[in-house]
């Protein structure tokens, strides 16, 4: 199995896990992956001994091979297991190859800066609406996993106070405050990325009307570089996913379809969709005709018409239909008939055809 070494609220992890996930559900990752937390301990003393690096994810294949940065990771995965690529061809999909790098920069350097605001912004003790304590309470529950949620959620709050700084950001910004700054995000700036994320946002949308994925029916690199911040922080952080939620629901459900959890009404790649008259819901028998088998639907009204004659058969001379009967390939069964049926009967009212109880 792979280790895949990520957390819910970082953007690259979720990136990745989706990825992973299609690899797995489409029968194209060998035995799999097992998604460990990675908790402060594992980045100090397992993750940057491998690598150098804390950052996450992080990966070590079944062979001990470690995979460091998200598109290092999908290329190992990707030149290991080729049955479902998601990266196109660059003899026969030139543009859509072009497209998916293009897309992967996009979202891993550029939408990271306002998925990065919305998080810390809604974070402030100034700011409203706010969700500083949902925050504190995913950040604790990676820092203090083992701690009840109290401990959790406190854990979260002191990390913020004293390694962030939050409450003394304006005049001394630390962390991703200060983090926010060396990536261009400036009073200056801010209206100009905050425009960047509702342009964006709009064309997905309006993508989505019509197309399951961004490069049409199936998953590629696009989708899960826009995925990592549009789930974890547009969608998963409350303030920036009560706004996508009320006015992006095709991005949301494009989010659970990309993500692969809570999908279920949302066109996950490969789900079946059934329906009562089609083809695959059908209930079907199976049956032989000029040495062809095949499988034809169920017609009550077979049912019922073979009871009739099973009716009028009870009434005739056994022993003569019987001597008659011999000459057909196993002709005589039919005299059975009431008993092969016994557990399968129709009545018939009107146009209405009821099953029977049992006899
Ligand atoms: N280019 C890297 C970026 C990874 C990254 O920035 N991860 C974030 C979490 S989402 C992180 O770990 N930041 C803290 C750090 O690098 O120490 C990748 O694709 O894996």
């Amino acid at each position: 199995m792979y280790k895949f070494f990520s957390a819910e609220h970082s953007i690259f992890s979720a990136k990745v896990r989706a990825y992973l996930r299609f690899k797995h559900d489409q029968g194209d990752l060998g035995a799999g992956f097992e998604d460990i937390l990675a908790t402060p301990d594992l980045m100090s003393n397992l993750l940057t001994v491998r690598s150098g690096s804390p950052s996450l994810p992080q990966m070590e294949a079944p062979d001990g091979t470690w995979v460091q940065d998200t598109s290092d990771i999908i290329d190992y995965v990707e030149t290991v297991h080729r049955h479902m690529p998601i990266v196109p061809d660059g003899e026969t999909r030139p543009k859509q190859r072009l497209a998916s790098y293009i897309l992967e920069l996009l979202g891993d350097e550029w939408l990271l800066v306002p998925a990065c605001w919305e998080r810390w912004h809604y974070s402030l003790a100034t700011t409203e609406p706010n969700h500083r304590a949902f925050n504190e309470q995913q950040w604790g529950s990676f820092l203090a996993p083992d701690e009840n949620g109290k401990a959790r959620r406190a854990a979260g709050a002191a990390f913020f106070e004293n390694i962030f700084g939050i409450s003394d950001t304006r005049d001394n910004p630390k962390g991703p405050y200060q983090g926010l700054i060396h990536l261009g995000c400036t009073d200056a700036t801010l209206p100009a990325w905050l425009d960047m994320q509702q342009r964006l946002l709009q064309a997905l949308e309006h993508h989505l009307e019509v197309h399951d994925y961004i490069l049409g029916g199936r998953p590629s690199l696009g989708d899960y570089a826009l995925l990592g911040p549009i789930y974890v922080h547009f969608y998963r952080d409350p303030v920036a996913g009560f706004d996508l939620r009320r006015a992006f629901p095709l991005v949301c459900e494009w989010v659970d379809r990309t993500n692969a959890e809570g999908c279920m009404n949302a066109r996950r790649f490969g789900q079946k969709l059934y329906s009562v008259g089609d083809g695959e819901g059908l209930l079907t028998v199976p049956f032989e005709i000029g040495g062809a088998a095949a499988r034809r639907m169920v017609v009550p009204t077979q049912i019922w018409m073979l009871q009739r004659l099973g009716a009028a058969m009870a009434t005739a001379n056994q022993a003569e239909l019987a001597d008659w009967l011999k000459q057909f390939s196993r002709g005589e069964e039919i005299l059975t008939l009431d008993e092969m049926m016994a557990d399968c009967r129709i009545d018939k009212q009107g146009g209405r055809l009821l099953s029977m109880p049992q006899r």
